[in-house]
């Protein structure tokens, strides 16, 4: 079966770089799969797209040796099931509050006997391989979201699930969580204290942990503090930026939306 390479790197201790798609256009996914990402996350929780663009988006993205992960819209075992089908490496699950949903996203991540995926793999298979049955256990990535209040005060426990593969921070839900604004790049210190706390305790229990980063210098920061997998923006975001400098560079002024995030 295909390698999954973004969970290699990460075993082998490489930092990795993606980014994130929210707009629902093939030529975007194919656009931003070419230019060296090591993954691409499409958004279904969020992101302005559905099912049926994601089954055109993610063959655009294997055009390239990009990983494909989609971010589920929640922690629902048929969803899950049919973006694996459908050709996803990997799922990144929203608002895990329990070390009891961190397992039902690995049981529906994972055929018998180790979870209770059904099986299907209709373009998986063929994107993956003739062996994907075999191999996708091991493979397919099950990502946890920590965003919630539940979900860090259970963090020990979630991150010590079997199955899972990493822990994925989304900033501006975390940000809610501690009463805070929904900020990605936050320099409250209690919301800088929370990221610390998953960056430590995934650490100790060598579990790969990334974080949803809308930007360069934020990306900057956390790739230093040793995330081992960031995203730099998302479609949306990218070409707001591009726009805003440039039409600022052009008319001399200073550029507006410069802090768009692609939430
Ligand atoms: C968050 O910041 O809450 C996210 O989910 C990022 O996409
Ligand atoms: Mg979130």
């Amino acid at each position: 079966m295909r390698i999954n390479e973004t969970v290699a790197k990460w075993r082998a201790g490489q930092q990795t770089v993606g980014a994130w798609l929210s707009l629902s256009n093939t030529h975007t996914a194919e656009r931003l799969a070419h230019a060296g990402f090591d993954w691409l996350c499409v958004d279904l929780q969020h992101g302005l797209l559905d099912y049926q663009d994601l089954r055109h988006m993610l063959p655009a993205i294997s055009t390239s040796d990009t990983t494909p992960f989609v971010r589920v819209s929640g922690n629902e075992a048929n969803e899950i099931m049919k973006v694996l089908d459908a050709g996803a490496m990997g799922v990144i699950v929203p608002l895990v509050n329990t070390p009891e949903e961190a397992l039902a996203a690995v049981s529906a991540c994972r055929y018998p006997p180790e979870g209770g995926r059904s099986f299907g793999p209709i373009r998986a298979a063929l994107y993956g391989g003739d062996d994907y049955a075999t191999y996708a256990n091991e493979e397919v990535a099950c990502i946890a979201m920590i965003e919630t209040k539940a979900g860090l005060e259970n963090l020990d426990d979630i991150v010590s699930v079997p199955g899972l593969t990493g822990i994925f921070i989304g900033p501006a839900d975390l940000g809610l969580a501690l009463g805070l604004p929904p900020l990605g790049d936050s320099e409250n210190p209690e919301h800088l204290a929370a990221v610390s706390k998953i960056l430590d305790t995934c650490k100790r229990h060598e579990m790969p942990v990334g974080i949803y980063c809308s930007g360069l210098e934020f990306a900057k920061k956390r790739v230093a503090a040793g995330f081992d997998f960031v995203s730099l923006n998302n479609d949306s975001g990218f070409m707001m930026q591009a726009v805003a400098q440039d039409l600022a560079a052009l008319r001399g002024g200073v550029p507006r939306n410069e802090k768009l995030t692609g939430y």
